[in-house]
């Protein structure tokens, strides 16, 4: 088997690679390979199995190594690899988009295709912007975001992001007109909340006060995440998601959720969206969209915000915007065969049935010494450890590299350990991940 894999560099060969979110000294002194990858695991060069405890980034939600996904992309590339959908279109991208506006939460149901989470995000905040001009209220531009928000990389993501280290650099490249609402992570109030925190739905209306600030009249869109993942898994307080739609209501605010690490049956439905029961105006997908295996992302927008948009004069383009691989052939057919396994496995719900299990499974790490919050929603879990002194996300990152050589991949950011695996992992699997997570903080000082 390893000899078919490609020849693995040496260290001084790792330098070419300016590796994304990566500190790429400290990984080409010591570099973590992985060379394939099948089911729940994936394997290092040197043979080891790996159990996959974050799907990869958030988005192999099938598993690894999905043979009918290999087979419609390997069949649509040789069939036709690439055909342009700018004035021309080909016959899966609407096949698809059908497929998708079939699952989508009530109303959203026409598709953007993209190629990423951050291209998603900034076509839809370009849709709120576009849709208010359209109906005549082009003062209307202003975006709303959220303190430890992650849209992706964007300028427009980025402005509306909340993360500091994501921000800092680039302060004076923000788009204007932005404002923030506060996160709503409060381990004092909500610590060891089993599922979604019962303090906080209040938090939303501070969006009243940002409309009392700068007017509604100014305000185009509130994007927030449904639960993010990026900060450290920051899950909704009860209500809060419901407030937030209210006041965009009563105050002509669209309101977007970044559903780029919850689509695609994350929480249990094939949307957070639906799984809370707050439909949004604009949703921003990728990730699980084509399970990881091609990049891809969707854009799902409300019929009124299509049509809205399409009042432009006959044979004018309406909307200014879109991607040479805008539903490139190769993407819509990788995405197409995910659905068709999510649905014959009845993956987009199958984290319903097992969120018991993983909640108790998560939740018996309460105790371990430094661990001083544990949450968990859907197929997701989290584990904050108190930081060392004066070394922020260090004791996190020693119990990521450890879990890695026992076998187990977690995902670190900051001082919390995020889990989410595959959807379809089994209670053995379930067990080995919490089990070798909590040896490893058992260890580490
Ligand atoms: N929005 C959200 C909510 C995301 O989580 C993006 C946008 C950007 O997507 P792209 O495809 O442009 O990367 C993301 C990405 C983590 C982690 O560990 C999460 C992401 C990426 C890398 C790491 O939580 N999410």
């Amino acid at each position: 088997m390893n000899a078919q894999l490609h020849p693995v560099p040496a260290n001084d060969e790792l330098d070419a690679f300016w590796m994304p979110y990566t500190a790429n000294r400290q990984f080409k002194a010591n570099p973590r390979l992985l060379a394939r990858a099948e089911g729940m695991h994936y394997w290092t060069p040197d043979g080891r199995q790996v159990l996959d405890g974050v799907a990869g980034l958030w988005c192999v939600n099938a598993g690894h190594g999905r043979r009918e996904i290999t087979e419609a992309v390997t069949k649509q590339l040789s069939t036709m690899d690439f055909a342009p959908s700018f004035q021309m279109g080909h016959p899966i991208a609407f096949e698809l988009a059908n497929r998708l506006a079939a699952i989508s939460p009530p109303g959203l149901d026409r598709v953007f295709f993209t190629n990423s989470g951050s291209e998603s995000v900034d076509t839809a905040l370009k849709m709120a912007i576009a849709y208010h001009r359209a109906r005549g209220a082009g003062q209307k531009t202003r975006l709303i975001g959220r303190e430890k928000g992650y849209h992706g990389v964007g300028f427009g993501g980025m402005s509306v992001g909340g993360i500091v280290n994501n921000r800092k650099i680039f302060g004076s490249s923000m788009l204007p007109g932005v404002d923030h609402l506060p996160h709503t992570l409060n381990i004092e109030h909500n610590a060891y909340s089993r599922g979604l925190p019962a303090w906080g739905a209040h938090l939303a209306n501070e969006l009243e006060r940002l409309i009392g600030l700068h007017d509604a009249s100014t305000i185009a869109a509130v994007i927030v995440e449904p639960i993010s993942g990026s900060a450290g898994v920051i899950l909704p307080p009860v209500g809060y998601l419901k407030r937030l739609r209210e006041i965009c209501d009563k105050n002509d605010i669209l309101l977007i959720f970044d559903e780029v690490i919850t689509g695609f049956g994350r929480i249990g439905k094939p949307f957070a969206s639906l799984a809370f029961d707050v439909t949004p105006d604009l949703m921003a997908s990728a990730k699980g969209l084509t399970n990881g295996a091609m990049p891809m992302g969707a854009v799902f927008a409300h019929r009124k915000i299509y049509d809205a948009v399409m009042q432009a004069p006959e044979g004018s383009i309406e909307l200014f915007h879109g991607y040479t691989y805008s539903a490139h052939p190769a993407s819509c057919a990788a995405a197409l065969a995910t659905l068709d396994i999510y649905t014959k496995e009845g993956l987009l719900t199958r984290a319903a049935a097992m969120s018991s299990q993983w909640e108790n499974a998560v939740h018996s790490l309460r105790g371990l010494p430094h661990v001083v919050d544990i949450r968990n929603c859907g197929l997701i879990g989290a584990v904050e450890l108190e930081p060392r002194a004066g070394k922020p996300g260090a004791r996190a990152f020693e119990i990521f590299l450890k879990c890695f050589e026992r076998g187990v991949m977690v995902r670190q950011t900051g001082d919390t350990i995020a889990m989410s695996p595959p959807l379809i992992i089994d209670a053995k699997q379930i067990a080995q991940l919490v089990d070798t997570l909590g040896s490893v903080i058992r260890e580490t000082a």
